[in-house]
Formats: C-alpha cells, sequence, structure tokens
C-alpha cells in the first residue's frame, strides 16, 4: 500500500513508519518538527538521543531498510503544498498523527490553548479538505482519545464511539438508535479531539471519505522491535511534566531516585496501552478494509485500565522509590472508575499486551541507560489548569509549588 504518516517523526510516528516501511509499504513522512521545538520552549528533552529525521532515515537505509520518503510541510498552514502532495501521492491510507499532543501543554496559557485548538482542528480540517479536492480515495486514519468520553463515575462499559439508545417517537413508540457518545474533555487538547471527530463525521456523510478515528488511553514503553535495532534508530522517551504520560514518569522517576509524583489521591483510573501496541493497532487500522458506509468508525485503542496509585506502587516495588503525593494541578475527579470495551481491534486480530514487570524493566532499563541526559527541573508538574492556584516554580518543595 502507498501510506502518508502525518506526524512521521514523532513518539508514534516514528516507529509506526519504520514498521510499515518494514513490512513492505511506500511510506511518505511528513513533519514540521514542531514537537522538537516545544522542547527547547519548554526546557526538556526526549531522555533518550533521538537523532534528527534525516539522519534517522540514513541509519535505516544503510541498516537496509526500505526507503522511506520525506516531506518537511506545516500541514495546519500550507494548504497548498497539502494539495499538491495529495494530488503526486494516490495514497490508499493517510495515518494523521500531526497534532499538538499534551493535555498539560494545551492548558498552559491563553497562547497554549489557542495553539492548540488551531494547530489541531486546521490539521484535520486541511486533510480532509484536500482529499475532497483531489479526489483522494484514501482510508483517513486518525489518532483520537480515550480523553472524549471524559472521567466520570459512569458504572458502565465505555462503548466504541457510539451509544446505543431508545428514543421515543411522536407515537408514543420506543425505536433504537446509535448515538455518538456525549463528549466530555477535560482539556483543550482533548476538546480538539472531539471537534475534529465532528469534523470527520461531516467529511464523512458529506463527501464519502472513509474515516476511521482511534480513541487511544495513555501510550507507555518506548522501544518497539525495529526502533530497537540499533542506537540510531532509537525512540523518543518524554518524561517531563508536560509531555511526559503517567507510568513512564513514574519509570523515569523510579529509575533515578525521584520520588514517584502521584497527583492528589492517585484514585484516578486510565486506560493504557504499551507503544508496541499502538503501532501494531495502527497497522490493523491501516491494513483492514476502510468503512464504507458514511460513518465514521471508532476503535478504543486501549489494552486496559490502571489505577494511577496501583501503577506507583508497582513502580516503587520494582525500584525502591517512594510515593510522593502532590496537591493535583488539574481538574480532574479524585477518584473514577473506569472500563472500555475494546472488541473492535482485537476483531481485527489485536491481542493486547497487559502491563508486566518484565516491560516495566524493559522501559526502566533504558531510562538507567540514559540517566545522565534528565533534566531535573523539567520532572514536576508544570502546568496548573485549577482557577484556584497558580504555579511557583521557586518553591522550595514540590508540595508547596502550587499557590492558592
Ligand atoms: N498523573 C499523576 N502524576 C504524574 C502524571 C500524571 O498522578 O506525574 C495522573 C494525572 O493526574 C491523570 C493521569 O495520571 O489523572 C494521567 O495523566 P497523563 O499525563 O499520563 O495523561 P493525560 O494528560 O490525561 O493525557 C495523555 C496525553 C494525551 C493522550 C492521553 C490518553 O496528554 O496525548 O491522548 O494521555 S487518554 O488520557 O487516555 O485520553
Amino acid at each position: 500500500m502507498r501510506i502518508l504518516i502525518l506526524g512521521g517523526d514523532g513518539f508514534s510516528g516514528w516507529p509506526l513508519t519504520l514498521r510499515l516501511a518494514d513490512i513492505g509499504h511506500d511510506v511518505v513522512v511528513v513533519d514540521n518538527f514542531v514537537r522538537r521545538k516545544i522542547d527547547a520552549e519548554i526546557g526538556a528533552k526526549s531522555l533518550t538521543p533521538i537523532l534528527t529525521l534525516s539522519e534517522r532515515l540514513d541509519a535505516w537505509r544503510a541498516l537496509g531498510g526500505r526507503g522511506i520518503k520525506f516531506q518537511y510541510l506545516d500541514i495546519a498552514a500550507d494548504y497548498h503544498g497539502l494539495v499538491c502532495l495529495l494530488k503526486d501521492g494516490d495514497f490508499d491510507a493517510i495515518v494523521h498523527l500531526a497534532e499538538q499532543k499534551s493535555a498539560p501543554y494545551s492548558m498552559k496559557s491563553a497562547a497554549h490553548r489557542a495553539l492548540t485548538i488551531s494547530q489541531n482542528t486546521n490539521a484535520t480540517h486541511n486533510v480532509l479538505n484536500a482529499m475532497v479536492e483531489v479526489g483522494s480515495k484514501a482510508h483517513f486514519i486518525h489518532l483520537g482519545t480515550m480523553g472524549v468520553y471524559g472521567y466520570g463515575a459512569i458504572d458502565a462499559d465505555i462503548p466504541e464511539g457510539y451509544l446505543p439508545v431508545q428514543i421515543q417517537n411522536k407515537d408514543g413508540d420506543w425505536q433504537a438508535h446509535d448515538i455518538l457518545y456525549p463528549p466530555g474533555p477535560g482539556s483543550i487538547y482533548h476538546l480538539t479531539k472531539c471537534l475534529d471527530h465532528t469534523i470527520m463525521a461531516f467529511y464523512a456523510k458529506t463527501f464519502g471519505i472513509a474515516c476511521t478515528d482511534l480513541h487511544q488511553g495513555i501510550v507507555w514503553g518506548t522501544q518497539t522491535d525495529e526502533t530497537a535495532r540499533d542506537e540510531r534508530l532509537i525512540n523518543r522517551f518524554d518524561y517531563d511534566g508536560d509531555y511526559g504520560t503517567v507510568l513512564n514518569r513514574f519509570l523515569v522517576q523510579g529509575a533515578t531516585g525521584l520520588p514517584l509524583t502521584v497527583y492528589g489521591t492517585g484514585g484516578q483510573t486510565r486506560a493504557l496501552i504499551h507503544i508496541k501496541d499502538t503501532v501494531e493497532c495502527i497497522r490493523l487500522a491501516v491494513e483492514s478494509t476502510s468503512p464504507e458506509d458514511r460513518k465514521v468508525r471508532v476503535y478504543n485503542q486501549v489494552s486496559e485500565t490502571q489505577n494511577v496509585l496501583g501503577l506507583a506502587q508497582k513502580v516503587s516495588a520494582l525500584t525502591g522509590v517512594e510515593i510522593n503525593f502532590l496537591e493535583n494541578p488539574r481538574l480532574e475527579l479524585a477518584q473514577n472508575d473506569l472500563s472500555v470495551t475494546n472488541t473492535g481491534l482485537q476483531g481485527l486480530g489485536w491481542t493486547p499486551t497487559l502491563l508486566d514487570d518484565a516491560l516495566m524493566n524493559e522501559t526502566k532499563d533504558i531510562a538507567q541507560r540514559y540517566a545522565s541526559r534528565l533534566v531535573k527541573n523539567a520532572v514536576l508538574p508544570q502546568t496548573v489548569w485549577r482557577s484556584d492556584m497558580r504555579l511557583d516554580k521557586n518553591a522550595a518543595s514540590p508540595q508547596t509549588r502550587y499557590v492558592a
């Protein structure tokens, strides 16, 4: 297949690019390196020493890998460039990963809220708009998030995108319908994923674009079989307060002897998936028959649910570091239950990889190997999104970091 990967230099995009090329697909990567520029803005960097994209691609070729083409493009700003690319490319599938992906970063300030909204919604709309303009028949695959459902304490499984309901008609009869699960975003980032879904629904219904939305859980781990082949192919590993996700942060903290930063009581339950499964799930979506009924197909890309305190306890047992309970910088329930349906991708052949000590040790070992690259100041939370608090970065201790 001819596959376009938008955002192919990123945490999920790079390992996906290598996997798809490795199994014989023709892959074209687009990126504008904004994620690397944000590292400079927030004073953080990948714990692992990632090469530039051109160096990575050269290394892949030198190791005998199938050629991968690259085009520098800002898809949110350069609509004309996108049209030319899609016209020439004749792609079978377009995987859209080119979005601002951090919930905390999206809540930093008015400017960050505006940037996340315009980057993410313009990018999604531009691609679909250009697909219609050039008559592309590609399958559009978007990386969404479990956060679109919200994290309320509903005592029922979250379905895959749509909720079966009964609606009473004017004659008093009940009719069965499938409606979009009520959106419940908890950050601007999650809000953009709800907006993206509505944009896709419009383009699927009106123009017949085949769309799949993958509602992904929190990704952990760093390496895949392909990125582990050579140090020059290594994947990025974020651990900072904005871009590091919870389990990877705990594993880096544990590996470097820092106390584990549990926000609030740690009673939050979240959906998780290992990066190897992220790549496998997107591959399955790409290679599957694309949806044809003018309705966005939704899969929950989730392996399991875990409680934050439970994760901290596992990492503490593995590394011997203590747990530090911090005031929660986010506006979220102190405690929630979460149970998620994930049968769609399993129906395509996926077997979820569950959390175990061996996998956690693998990630902890990588963190230990590159511990000298840790920027200690970037580890504590960097963003507060509660209106009753603000951040004091010069506070004497983590516990006094937030002020009313
Ligand atoms: N948490 C801690 N300590 C930390 C970091 C996080 O207790 O040091 C807690 C948070 O309060 C939250 C949970 O862990 O309750 C998850 O936080 P996270 O930062 O790992 O994940 P979140 O910001 O909610 O969202 C992230 C990414 C987003 C992705 C999403 C998947 O920002 O790109 O889509 O994970 S999901 O949440 O399932 O939608």
